[in-house]
């Protein structure tokens, strides 16, 4: 381990914010050295319960997380907060001291809010944010809120990652219908009809149940999926939340320590239904406690995690550190001309990794 990395680590330890701030940096560029840092910090990684928001875009997912942020500091605990910023996508090259923001009454640190560009991201946008999340868990914040725009595979796969997923809709008609075929329907854990203050929003929440008792009572079916989004493992983990279902009557499935998901009303501008939501939250950490479904998650993340990252360091080899834009380059001509083909190029370029690695890179 270099001196640089060293001395951030114990900074970081320490609990220093600027630590943080610097080790969300190192690793969101993928800076040199950034997979020890993080596997440095692996074994603290774990206590914060991680909470996932998604939702249309608008639907005042921003502005409930702040109001949540503060119900969260009255209670003594510390927040992090992770933005995975979806409205413009060309914000990667935007100076990173803009994209750091403490919030809060002055001089509170338990409050920390980062966003991060949505494009550009060189390990993948999902791989890279929990990454981030890790940080700040390791950090030692008792919460770790990410949020996305519901839509979009990279954005269902950041909600996925969450312990506790958040689906925030509007009153708005069709916001259910959308989310439906967006796929939150299968990621939900709790559903919130945010803008309570406008009207229709209780008949927009009755809607929204209804549609759940619905899909619970068929969850055993294959959903069809939407936007090329696979709602395999979606639909089996809603189906293994179906299945241990409290409320067999209600929804047709048996089973005796289930989780309802609650649909709650929310007025996030004015600082309404905040309190019942954290309830629902802590509710929900207790139910994957007492059912092993965190650790069944946890597991299962711990295997994607290896995956990711060998996926991310296969692609930095072939194409950063090898010569496989070299290949393409020098076939470009032949691939031009139609005297190549991609599948020829492309197996040249792994076959390169294979004599490179023979080598002993
Ligand atoms: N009427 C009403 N407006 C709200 C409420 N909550 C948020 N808003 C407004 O809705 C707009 C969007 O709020 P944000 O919190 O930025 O929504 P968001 O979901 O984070 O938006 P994106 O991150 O851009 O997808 C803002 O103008 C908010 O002031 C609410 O409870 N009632
Ligand atoms: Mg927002």
């Amino acid at each position: 381990m270099k001196s640089g990395e060293r001395e951030l680590l114990e900074a970081f330890a320490a609990g220093e914010a600027r630590a943080l701030a610097r080790a969300i940096s190192w690793v969101e560029n993928a800076r040199p050295g950034f997979e020890r840092l993080l596997s440095a910090v692996h074994d603290r990684v774990g206590r914060a319960h991680r909470i996932g928001i998604t939702g249309p875009p608008g639907a005042g997912k921003s502005t409930l997380i702040h109001a949540l942020a503060g119900a969260v500091r009255r209670n003594g605990e510390r927040v992090g907060v992770v933005a995975v910023d979806p409205t413009s996508p060309f914000t990667g090259g935007a100076l990173l001291g803009d994209r750091i923001r403490m919030t809060g009454a002055a001089g509170d640190d338990g409050v920390f809010i980062r966003s991060m560009a949505s494009r550009g991201s060189l390990g993948g946008l999902a791989t890279t944010t929990r990454e981030v999340a890790d940080l700040m868990d390791a950090f030692g914040f008792e919460r770790v809120v990410v949020e996305t725009v519901g839509v979009g595979q990279s954005e269902l796969e950041i909600a996925e990652a969450a312990d506790t997923t958040v689906v925030v809709l509007t009153p708005e008609s069709g916001d259910s219908v959308q989310a439906m075929k967006a796929g939150l329907m299968e990621i939900a854990d709790i559903f919130v009809v945010n803008k309570a203050d406008r009207p229709e929003a209780s008949r927009a929440a009755a809607e929204l149940k209804t549609i759940l008792r619905i899909r619970e009572g068929r969850a055993f079916e294959r959903i069809p999926a939407h936007h090329g989004i696979d709602l395999t493992e979606l639909a089996r983990r809603r189906a293994s939340k179906a299945a241990a279902a409290k409320d067999a009557v209600d929804i047709g499935a048996a089973g005796p320590a289930g989780w309802e998901i609650p649909v709650l009303l929310t007025t996030a501008q004015e600082g309404k239904g905040v309190a019942e939501l954290l309830n629902a939250l802590d509710g929900h950490q207790r139910w994957l406690k007492e059912t092993s479904e965190l650790t069944r998650r946890r597991r299962q993340r711990l295997l994607e995690r290896v995956r990711a990252v060998v996926e991310r360091g296969l692609r930095t080899r072939v194409w950063d550190e090898m010569s496989g834009e070299a290949i393409l380059e020098a076939a470009r001509p032949e691939l031009e001309s139609g005297s190549r083909t991609p599948y020829d190029v492309a197996n040249e370029i792994l076959n390169s990794l294979r004599t490179d690695g023979a080598r002993g890179r």
